[in-house]
């Protein structure tokens, strides 16, 4: 399968505005932010979709992404109001780049139900 964006972005082939790093996650600003915070949060392995999320060999790496999140949130000062996290899956999920990513958005009153 062709290399996506956020391989690209991994291996610092093309730039982002990274927020946070660690061995196995990186964090970035979205090029089409939704809300004035507005962060995805990857796996540096490439899984495609959460379809492939297999409970007991991902589920360290999906807490660390959580715990990212919360860092981020904290760093961002978005955190004591309160902010959403996603994961998009598939064409009717809205999922445009096929390498697992979570949205962090704050900053503003979210709505619901989501478009
Ligand atoms: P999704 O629709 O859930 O697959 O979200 C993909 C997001 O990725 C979308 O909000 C825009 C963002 N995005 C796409 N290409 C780039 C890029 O090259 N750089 C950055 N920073 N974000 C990107």
């Amino acid at each position: 399968m062709a290399e996506t964006i956020f391989q690209k972005i991994i291996n610092k082939e093309i730039p982002a505005d990274i927020v946070y790093e660690s061995e196995n996650v990186l964090a970035f600003r979205d090029i089409n932010p939704k809300a004035p915070v507005h962060v995805l949060i990857i796996p540096k392995i490439e899984i495609p979709t959460v379809r492939e999320i297999i409970g007991s060999e991902h589920a360290a790496l999906l807490g660390e992404m959580y715990d990212a999140a919360n860092q981020i949130a904290i760093d961002e000062g978005i955190s004591d109001d309160g902010f959403r996290l996603v994961f998009n899956c598939g064409d009717n999920g809205g999922q445009e780049v096929y390498h697992i990513h979570m949205h962090l958005l704050g900053g503003r009153q979210m709505k619901w139900p989501p478009g």
